[in-house]
């Protein structure tokens, strides 16, 4: 199924009168604080975040997966659902793959349908933290810290294959997470475990293409439930750093102990330059993968206000971010969620960009906790709606993404096409 240019103006005359309206009326809210907001739109629109191709069919958990209908069956199917959320969102650009989930048959043709929907091939994903039927030796126990040479060396080929695969679709990173880790005290000999660990990495790194990033994305528990080997943001900066300047670490929201301050993750990982990449999602209790902006809204606007100030003082040389969504959907149209959390990330980023860092400065320079507080939360407060839905208009999307989805029947076309109980390569 195809959106055309001609759907989405059709959907958006309806709304276009009360758009115009309130867009001027925050127009001129903000020049009176002496923010242009053609500025705002220009940074909105050269925002895209990459789509997981396996956030496209139902998620589950382990107690279940239920069907919901019209889920992609092959990887060309992911690539156009992503198109369906780029074509009514203009913020979806990119999409990223975990191999060997999705491998493509014919790289150059998948490539060529990309382009031809606007997206590009994000960081490619290696799954080492499952067995595959054709596989000579089990990660039971581990992959890049395996105590045993071999399964190591099996997890090395695989990842250093996923790079390939990644060059043949002008992908240029490689995000590696490990479920490597033990499930009881004792089991493992955790400096061993961890030296194991970087030397695998650093033969991956040996062959990672000169333009090419690697991402070591941290997690501290689950599915290890007692240590796992990449357990946090220093474990994974200490294992880039020993990889050297092409190595990067990754933030994944979900993947942090309770009340873990995240956005002083994100500061510190920046000062360093190494952070590299970031998977949203948002959670109550642990990685519960639920859509982004859905409980810690203001969570999500210091993060960007840290990922913002890093990104305007960046003398340390942090990449360019490769921004993903790592979600799963056990209730919700998997394309809907999405579309809310773009929504989410866009609001997010664009209230960061609003933030008076200079008189911010002045009052943490002054010791003024008080005024902090008022300017960071006038910027939070300030509805930028409006902002988001004229940078998506002046790209061509939707107005309202999630309306124009439903109107549009757009589910129910996916259902007509693929049919009911369909399910989705993934997890
Ligand atoms: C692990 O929880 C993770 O966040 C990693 O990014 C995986 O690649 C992804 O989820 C899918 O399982
Ligand atoms: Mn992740």
């Amino acid at each position: 199924m195809l959106l055309t240019p001609g759907h989405i103006s059709d959907i958006n005359q309806k709304a276009f009168a009360a758009h115009q309206e309130s867009y001027a009326a925050l127009a001129h809210q903000l020049a009176r604080k002496g923010i242009a907001i053609d500025e705002l739109v220009n940074a909105l629109q050269s925002f895209q975040v990459a789509i997981p191709s396996w956030a496209l069919g139902a998620g589950g958990t382990r107690f279940g997966r239920f069907a919901m209908g019209g889920a992609p069956r092959s990887l060309e199917e992911k690539i156009e659902d992503v198109g369906l959320i780029h074509a009514l969102s203009r913020s979806a650009g990119a999409i990223s793959l975990h191999i060997p989930w999705d491998i493509p048959e014919d790289a150059v043709a998948v490539r060529e349908q990309a382009a031809s929907l606007g997206i590009v091939f994000d960081a490619v994903n290696s799954n080492t933290f499952q067995d595959q039927p054709e596989q000579a030796l089990s990660y039971k126990f581990g992959s890049l810290s395996h105590t045993d040479a071999g399964a190591r060396g099996q997890a090395v080929a695989h990842n250093i294959e996923v790079i390939r695969h990644g060059e043949a679709l002008g992908s240029k990173s490689l995000t590696v997470w490990l479920a490597d880790g033990a499930c009881f005290p004792g089991q493992t000999n955790f400096r061993k475990a961890l030296e194991r660990t970087l030397g695998s990495l650093q033969e991956i790194y040996g062959a990672l293409p000169t333009d090419w990033k690697m991402f070591i994305e941290y997690k501290p528990y689950e599915p290890a439930f007692y240590s796992t080997v990449i357990q946090d943001w220093g474990t994974s900066y200490l294992l880039a750093d020993a990889c050297g300047p092409q190595a990067c670490c990754l933030v994944d929201l979900g993947h942090h102990l309770p009340n873990a301050n995240i956005e002083q993750i994100v500061a510190t990982l920046m000062w360093k330059g190494k952070l590299g990449g970031f998977h949203f999602n948002d959670s109550k209790y642990g990685d519960d993968d639920l859509t982004v902006g859905s409980i810690k809204p203001y969570q999500l606007f210091l993060i960007f206000n840290e990922l913002v100030y890093g990104m305007r003082n960046n003398a340390a040389n942090n990449p360019p971010l490769a921004w993903m969504i790592d979600a799963s959907h056990n209730l919700k149209d998997p394309l809907e969620d999405l579309l809310q959390s773009l929504e989410a990330i866009r609001l997010a980023y664009a209230q960061a960009l609003i933030v008076d860092h200079a008189r911010l400065e002045a009052a943490r320079e002054s010791n003024d906790p008080a005024l902090a507080q008022e300017i960071m939360q006038d910027a939070y407060r300030t509805d930028l709606r409006p902002l988001l839905r004229e940078a998506r208009l002046q790209a061509g999307g939707a107005l309202e993404p999630l309306w124009a989805y439903r109107q549009l029947g757009v589910r129910q076309r996916l259902i007509a096409d693929r049919g009911v109980k369909t399910f989705a390569t993934g997890l």
